[in-house]
C-alpha cells in the first residue's frame, strides 16, 4: 500500500539509504528533551517532539508490514465499529520494525518502570483519513483502572490532534502529534482524564499511532 502525505521536516531525503525501505528510522535521546506538562488531579503528560528520525520511512514500513484489522470497541452495553484500523502485539511478540523494540526498551529505561508496569504490549492504530477517529475515553483495561499507570504513544505520518480533558470538566487541551513525536500519559491520567482523536474535515494525510502499555491483564 502506498499513501502520500506531507513528509516530516525532520526527515532529510538526502539520507535515504535503501530504494525500497528508505532510510532506517532512528531514535533521538530522551532525557532533558522530554517536556512534562502537569494536568492536575495527579495526571501528567510528557512530550518529546520528533523522537523518531526518518519517521516517514517508519510510517511506510508499518503500512506495508502490519496485519491491519477493523477496530471494534465496547461502548456501554454494545460492541461498536470504530473508524480506524488496528493491530495488537502482546508481550514477547516480534514488533513490526526493530525501531519499535528499541523504543519500548528506551521507554522502560527512561521511566524505570516497576514490576507489573513495564511497557510490554504495543497497540497500533491506523487513521487513514480525517474520518478515522477515536471517541473520548480513558484506557480501562484489566485491573489498572484503580491505580496510576502509563501509556506511551509514538505518532508517525501526518499530524492529528490528541485532545485531553478532565472527567470533572474544565478546558480541553489539544496536542498535535505526528512525524515521530512521543507523548506519554502518566499518573492518574487514565482514571481522572479522557482523551480522543476527533474527526476532521481538514484534508489530512494518514497517521499511525503506536501505543506502548504494560500488560494490564497481568498487573497485580
Ligand atoms: O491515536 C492515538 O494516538 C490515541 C489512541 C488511543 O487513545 C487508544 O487507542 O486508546
Amino acid at each position: 500500500m502506498s499513501l502520500s502525505f506531507q513528509t516530516s521536516l525532520f526527515d532529510d531525503p538526502a539520507l535515504l539509504d535503501d530504494p525500497v525501505l528508505g532510510a532506517t528510522p532512528v531514535l533521538g535521546p530522551l532525557g532533558a528533551s522530554v517536556q512534562r506538562i502537569e494536568l492536575g488531579e495527579g495526571a501528567w503528560l510528557d512530550l518529546r517532539p520528533g523522537w523518531v528520525g526518518h519517521s516517514d520511512d517508519l510510517f511506510e514500513r508499518l503500512v506495508d508490514r502490519v496485519p491491519w484489522q477493523a477496530d471494534r470497541r465496547e461502548m456501554y452495553d454494545r460492541v461498536v465499529d470504530v473508524p480506524r484500523l488496528v493491530s495488537w502485539f502482546g508481550p514477547r511478540a516480534v514488533l513490526p520494525d526493530p525501531v519499535l523494540a528499541e523504543a519500548q526498551s528506551a521507554l522502560n529505561d527512561h521511566y524505570r518502570r516497576p514490576p507489573g508496569q513495564v511497557f510490554e504490549t504495543a497497540g497500533l492504530c491506523f487513521y487513514r483519513t480525517g474520518d478515522d477517529s477515536i471517541a473520548w475515553h480513558g484506557d480501562k483495561v484489566g485491573k489498572a483502572i484503580d491505580r496510576d499507570t502509563m501509556v506511551a504513544i509514538v505518532s508517525v505520518g501526518a499530524e492529528r490532534t490528541l485532545a485531553v480533558r478532565s472527567r470533572s470538566g474544565g478546558e480541553v487541551r489539544r496536542f498535535p502529534l505526528g512525524h515521530g513525536d512521543l507523548l506519554v500519559m502518566g499518573g492518574s491520567m487514565q482514571r481522572t482524564h479522557e482523551h480522543s482523536i476527533a474527526k476532521t474535515k481538514r484534508a489530512v494525510g494518514p497517521r499511525i499511532s503506536v501505543q506502548f502499555r504494560p500488560d494490564w491483564s497481568r498487573s497485580a
